[in-house]
């Protein structure tokens, strides 16, 4: 017996100069395994009592349980002032610098400006009604040109404006001069009457065209909005209110707008549509000098309108004694310009941040 509590004593005084001396929680979980885990040396030196005489277990089993105790208590306590020594370091350690510079944040992107005015168009258009629709930017002749009644001799099939197809890429059956890079969003006008096989047809159509043009006011690529709307009934009174709407909830409830004749073969009778100068109110003064936007005139020109041919609705089988419509087609950096007072379309595609940044 004597020999069993000899090993509890240098047990618990073994347990006492190593938790003292344990740097972290990890050596303490340690120690608990080595003095009290099921393979410890408390364990070991329990398992030594069943040679006892019955009598003497009852003391060894005291003195074990009172160890057991004093190892415990000793990890605990240890564990606490380590604790508290940490939590010591931190508060006495160098202070947050509040006034430090912030990290800067990674710039916001947004939305292009030609973007933003392409989904202002299409929303007034939405509000009126009309559905969203889309065609190939890559487009064939037929509709690029011969649908809407545009003839072989007309000037936008010349190479020089149209962007034609490569040999190279054309698809079985398709030749040379049969797919064009769509000169304009119009023969989406086609497309959306084929797709709903009958009136009524309201749509809006957004997206890109190519055109071999290259100046302040012209970009190889860029970008139109082109409506259409047919049905039983439909007048140029119609074409007139729709985009007088449209003119004052896009520049303004002041804007006024003028219809000139024009031509465009597919539509008749076509129009040019001009709006009240955005920048002089239409006085064509701008404090008290000549308006360079407008030239004076007191007026912009802002798009192509008419009433659809007949024979574009003969060419996609509709009844033109029957149905009427009518179809308009604007330039969305044109629109664009208008709104931001911006004088050169090619700094919308040249993606400099000090640009646009400015919407
Ligand atoms: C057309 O493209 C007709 N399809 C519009 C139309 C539709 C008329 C329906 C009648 C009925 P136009 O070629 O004028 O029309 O072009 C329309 C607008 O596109 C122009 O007013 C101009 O704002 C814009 N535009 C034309 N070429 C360029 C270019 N190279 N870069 C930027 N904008 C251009």
């Amino acid at each position: 017996m004597a020999d069993l509590l000899g090993q509890l004593e240098s047990l618990a005084m073994g347990a006492r100069e190593a938790s003292a001396s344990a740097a972290d929680e990890r050596a303490l979980e340690e120690l608990r395994v080595r003095f009290l885990g099921k393979k410890g040396e408390l364990s070991a030196v329990l398992r030594g009592m069943g040679a006892l005489p019955a009598g003497e277990r009852p003391r060894v089993g005291e003195v074990a349980n009172r160890v057991r105790d004093q190892v415990e208590a000793l990890l605990a306590a240890r564990k606490a002032s380590l604790a508290g020594a940490a939590l010591e370091a931190e508060l006495s350690g160098p202070a947050l610098d509040v006034t430090l510079p912030g990290r800067h944040l990674a710039p916001r992107g947004g939305r292009h400006p030609v973007t933003q005015v392409r989904e202002a168009i299409v929303g007034v258009f939405q509000r009126l009604g009309y559905e969203v629709t889309d065609g190939p930017e890559i487009e064939l002749d037929w509709y690029n040109f011969e649908a809407l009644n545009i003839p072989a001799d007309h000037p936008a099939r010349d190479m020089q404006d149209t962007f034609y197809v490569d040999e190279a890429t054309l698809g079985p059956g398709e030749q040379k001069g049969d797919v064009v890079l769509r000169t304009h969003t119009s023969p989406v006008q086609i497309r959306a009457m084929l797709r709903a096989g009958k009136p009524p047809i309201r749509v809006i159509c957004p997206g890109r065209v190519y055109r071999s043009d290259y100046d302040m006011t012209h970009s190889p690529m860029f970008h139109q909005v082109e409506g259409l709307c047919v049905d039983e009934g439909i007048t140029f009174a119609d074409l007139k209110g729709t985009l007088a709407a449209f003119a004052r909830a896009f520049f303004g409830p002041g804007t006024r707008t003028r219809f000139r004749p024009s031509y465009f073969p597919f539509v008749e009778p076509g129009a040019e549509v001009d709006v009240s100068c955005t920048i002089c109110g239409g006085t064509g003064k701008k404090d008290g000098k000549r308006c360079g936007t407008c030239k004076e005139t007191g007026w912009l020109e802002v798009l192509g309108a008419g009433m659809v041919h007949p024979r574009l609705l003969a060419n996609v089988g509709y009844d033109p004694a029957r149905h009427t419509g009518f179809a308009f087609g604007m330039g969305v950096e044109r629109m664009a310009m208008l709104r931001f007072g911006i004088d050169d379309l090619r700094l919308f595609f040249e993606n400099d941040l000090r640009f646009l940044e400015q919407f």
